[in-house]
C-alpha cells in the first residue's frame, strides 16, 4: 500500500563509558584505561529508487548503536554505527510540527541527531591539574526524538481534475501504469504513477484522485491529495466536458483557487489546460488543448507541449527551511521554590563521574564552576542558600 506519511521514534546510540585502570595497580599510578566510543548519530537519506514510505514501520522505534565501552590498557571502545532511514526524493522532516528539513536532490541528507557523547578514560583525563586521575566519564546516554515523515511525489508531471475526468485513463494511455479506470466518482484513491511513453525524455507522470470544492480545506481527499504538487514541474488540469455541474472554465477556475488556498507557492508551477473526452463533444475552444483519452486522440500534441514546456526548464519549488540537527548540548533550569533543578546534557557531562569518590565530588564541583550553567544560575538570580539540584546530586549554592 502507498504510504506517504509516517510518526516514528528515533534514538541516538549511547556514548560507551570510560575506564578506570592503571600500569602500576598497587600504587594505583601512571593510568591506562581507555575511553568509551562515541554513540551513533540518527541520519536521514536520499534513496532515489524509492517513491513511498511504505519500507518504514509507522510507529516504529529505531536506535542507532552504542558505542562500546573503553577498557584497560589504553583500550577505546568503539564508536556506534549510524543509523540511517532511507527515504524517497521529496521527502519533509517534521519534529513537534516544525519543518527541519526537505530532502530532495540538492539537499539529500540529514542528520537528525549528533551521536551521543562518549566518556573519557583515566588515560585522556590526564592534565597538569590532574596528572594521575583516579576516576573516568560515563558516556552519554541515548537521545530520542519523535518524528514525522511526510512523503510528496516527485514527478515532472502531475494530473488533476474533477473526479471521473478521465485523469486515470489519461495515465494508462502516456505511460504503462495499470492506473484502475471506472466510471464513478474517487476510482482512484492513491497516486499511480508512470514514465511518459513515446518521448526522448523519461518524464514521471503522477495520477492523483480527483479533487473537489473544498478540496484545499480537506474535503473528500484534499490536501492528501494536493501536498503531492509540491514536486512536479508541470501540472495538467485534465476537464472534463461531460461535466454535469461545471463548464470548462468552471472546472478551471476550480482547481486554481483549490491550489491557491492550499498553497500560494504552488500556482507558480507551469499549467497545461486539456479538455477530455472530445470524442463526445463538438466545440473547441482555442484556450484548451482536446485529446480522447479514451480513443488515444490528440496525446501526440500533447505529448509536444508537454515536451515544449518542460524544456524551458520549469524548476521544482523548495520550501524555505533550517536544517536543524538536534546537538547533544542542551540544557534546562526549573525552579521549585528556592530549588534550581537543572537537567540536559551539560548537567550529565558535570555528573557523570565514576571512580574515587573523593575525586568524583572534586571534579564535579570544579565542572560545575566552569560550566555556563554556573553563569546561567547567576542569570537567573540565585542566591547564596539556595539550593542546586543536578541529578541526584542536591547542595547549597555558595558563590
Ligand atoms: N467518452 C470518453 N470517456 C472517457 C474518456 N476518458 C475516460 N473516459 C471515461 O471516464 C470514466 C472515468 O475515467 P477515469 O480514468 O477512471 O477517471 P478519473 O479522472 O481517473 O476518475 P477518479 O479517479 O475517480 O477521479 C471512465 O468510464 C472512462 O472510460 C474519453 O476520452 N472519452
Ligand atoms: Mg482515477
Amino acid at each position: 500500500m502507498f504510504v506517504d506519511e509516517i510518526n516514528l521514534t528515533v534514538f541516538s546510540g549511547a556514548g560507551g563509558s570510560g575506564s578506570v585502570s592503571f600500569n602500576n595497580i598497587s600504587t594505583k599510578s601512571s593510568p591506562n584505561g581507555g575511553s568509551g566510543g562515541v554513540g551513533g548519530s540518527v541520519k536521514i537519506s536520499v534513496s532515489p529508487d524509492l517513491h513511498d514510505l511504505s519500507h518504514i514501520i509507522s510507529n516504529s522505534s529505531l536506535k542507532a548503536e552504542n558505542g562500546s565501552d573503553g577498557n584497560k590498557n589504553y583500550q577505546n571502545g568503539k564508536n556506534g554505527e549510524e543509523l540511517e532511514l532511507k527515504v524517497p526524493s521529496g521527502t519533509q522532516v517534521f519534529i513537534d510540527n516544525k519543518l527541519h528539513a526537505d530532502l530532495h536532490e540538492r539537499e539529500s541528507s540529514y542528520t537528525v541527531i549528533e551521536g551521543s557523547r562518549s566518556g573519557r578514560g583515566n588515560f585522556d583525563l590526564v592534565s597538569k591539574r590532574n596528572p594521575n586521575p583516579q576516576i573516568c566519564e560515563q558516556g552519554q546516554k541515548r537521545h530520542k526524538v519523535n518524528i514525522k515523515l511526510v512523503y510528496s511525489i516527485y514527478s515532472d508531471l502531475a494530473i488533476i481534475g474533477l473526479p471521473n475526468a478521465g485523469k486515470s485513463t489519461l495515465i494508462s494511455q502516456l505511460t504503462n501504469s495499470k492506473a484502475k479506470i471506472g466510471d464513478y466518482e474517487f476510482t482512484t484513491i492513491t497516486p499511480n504513477l508512470g514514465i511518459l511513453n513515446n518521448s526522448e525524455y523519461k518524464l514521471t507522470i503522477c495520477d492523483l484522485p480527483g479533487l473537489i470544492k473544498g478540496a484545499s480545506e480537506g474535503i473528500g481527499m484534499g490536501k492528501k491529495v494536493l501536498k503531492h504538487l509540491r514536486n512536479t514541474k508541470i501540472i495538467i488540469y485534465l476537464l472534463d466536458p461531460l461535466n454535469e455541474h461545471y463548464s470548462l472554465d468552471e472546472q478551471t477556475s476550480l482547481l486554481f483557487h483549490e491550489i491557491e488556498e492550499f498553497d500560494k507557492s504552488l500556482c507558480k508551477i507551469p499549467i497545461i489546460k486539456v479538455v477530455n473526452k472530445s470524442d463526445s463533444i463538438e466545440n473547441d475552444n482555442e484556450n484548451y488543448i482536446y485529446i480522447s483519452a479514451l480513443q488515444g486522440r490528440g496525446l501526440d500534441n500533447l505529448i509536444n507541449n508537454i515536451e515544449d514546456i518542460y524544456n524551458k526548464g520549469s524548476e521544482r519549488i523548495y520550501e524555505d527551511f533550517q536544517k536543524i540537527t538536534i546537538k547533544s548540548e542542551d540544557l534546562n533550569i526549573s525552579l521549585e521554590e528556592n530549588k534550581f533543578i537543572c537537567t540536559g546534557s551539560i548537567v550529565e557531562y558535570i555528573i557523570g563521574l565514576s571512580g574515587s569518590s573523593e575525586e568524583v565530588n572534586n571534579e564535579i564541583f570544579y565542572r560545575f564552576e566552569k560550566s555556563k550553567l554556573s553563569q546561567k544560575l547567576q542569570d537567573k538570580g540565585i542566591q547564596n542558600g539556595d539550593t542546586v539540584v543536578l541529578g541526584n546530586l542536591e547542595f547549597e549554592y555558595k558563590k
